[in-house]
């Protein structure tokens, strides 16, 4: 008898996807990951796993009901991960409809899939987000009252309604991980620690001359995705389905991100002015590196996400092992070692994105 466990990953081209493909394979999973036909190209770095046999790709869309259904049909897994959305939740607030299809109607594709062909044991992970709690005070933990304020946390909180309404009423095993936000040297270059890394590490270089951003004084809770997506699989692990907060207890501002990051370069950061005219400059040169640009500020602000994942460590025995310092370090590093390789820089006109 097989005894290999079978996962399916959607989402599988982004950061969280990449991660638990790598650590669900080295656990001995036989791997199967959906990939929407224009994100091909963060398949690459998943291209060696699959050559050795170990994971198997398709191209799919949440939101083809059929499709779905299909998929989950012909791959029948033990275990299936929500991670597919669109993420980025300023863009959410251009795209609030496809937002809210991909985000919330892709999940209920995925709970309908596992209701209708009756998989009684495939257990689900549905990847909820911190930004549901939008303004409510923090800390935030499972019990904190949601108040999401973008079409992003909005279609995450309606996803994550629909997964506690199908386990309620028809038994499906699915776990919200509400997870805070979590990144790594695999984050998307529009995320704001990426973009101020790699801003960080050209500005270093001699490739750009200034990092531009919005609002530097909205505070995350920032930890390594790596440890984020063990916490994924321990979810799906227990013997019953429940919702977790994953988040480090720590909360930073983007400014202390940015004095942090250009700290590892040798660099100290000064600021200057107020609002949109506020500068960042280097104590040493005087040469300004960081400005703002009001476009990059969205239409209505989450202030402070700070998480409280004391359930987590009690009940799934996990805790955060990578930190706001050894982060910010790891993230510039490896921004460094790219345009030491040789990597094409970045130049001003890339850092208005995000
Ligand atoms: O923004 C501010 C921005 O886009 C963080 C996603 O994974 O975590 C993520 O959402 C903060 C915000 O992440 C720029 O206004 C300033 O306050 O990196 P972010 P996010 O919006 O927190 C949650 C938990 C998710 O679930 C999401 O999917 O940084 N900020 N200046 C900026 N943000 C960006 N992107 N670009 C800037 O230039």
């Amino acid at each position: 008898m097989n005894s290999q466990k079978t996962a399916f990953i959607t989402g599988i081209t982004g950061q969280d996807g990449g991660y638990l493909a790598e650590f669900l394979v080295a656990k001995g999973y036989a791997v199967h990951g959906l990939v929407r036909w224009d994100c091909i190209d963060g398949a690459a770095p998943l291209r060696a796993l699959e050559e050795a046999g170990k994971l198997k790709l398709y191209f799919g869309d949440m939101c083809d009901t059929a499709n779905i259904i299909s998929l989950v049909k012909t791959i029948a897994p033990d275990e299936i991960y929500n991670l597919a959305a669109l993420s980025h939740v300023k863009v959410s607030f251009e795209t609030p409809a496809s937002t809210f299809d991909i985000n919330a109607k892709g999940t209920l594709n995925i709970l309908d899939a596992v209701q209708i062909l009756g998989l009684k044991n495939t257990k689900i992970y549905q990847a909820s987000s911190s930004e549901m709690f939008g303004r409510a005070p923090a800390p935030q933990n499972e019990e904190t009252k949601f108040e999401p304020c973008s079409p992003y946390g909005v279609a995450k909180l309606a996803a994550y309604w629909l997964a506690r309404t199908y386990r309620d009423s028809y038994g499906i095993f699915v776990c919200n991980g509400i997870l805070f936000n979590h990144e790594s040297p695999m984050r998307g270059e529009d995320f704001v620690t990426r973009k101020i890394a790699r801003g960080v590490a050209a500005i270093e270089a001699g490739t750009q001359t200034k990092i531009m951003l919005g609002n530097l004084d909205s505070m995350r809770d920032w930890g390594h995705a790596r440890d984020y997506v063990e916490g994924m699989w321990r979810m799906l692990q227990q013997e019953k389905a429940d919702d977790f907060v994953l988040a480090t207890g720590t909360a930073y501002k983007v400014r202390d991100f940015v004095v942090r990051a250009f700290v590892q370069v040798g660099m100290k950061i000064l600021w200057q002015g107020n609002g949109v005219h506020e500068i960042g400059y280097d104590e040493k040169t005087g040469r300004v590196v960081v400005r703002i640009d009001a476009s990059l500020f969205r239409p209505k602000e989450v202030d402070c996400l700070l998480g409280d994942a004391t359930k987590a460590k009690r009940v799934l025995g996990w805790e955060p092992r990578v930190f706001f310092d050894e982060l910010v370090a790891e993230m510039v590093n490896s921004e460094r070692q790219k345009l030491w390789n040789g990597e094409t820089a970045a130049g001003d006109s890339w850092c208005k994105t995000g």
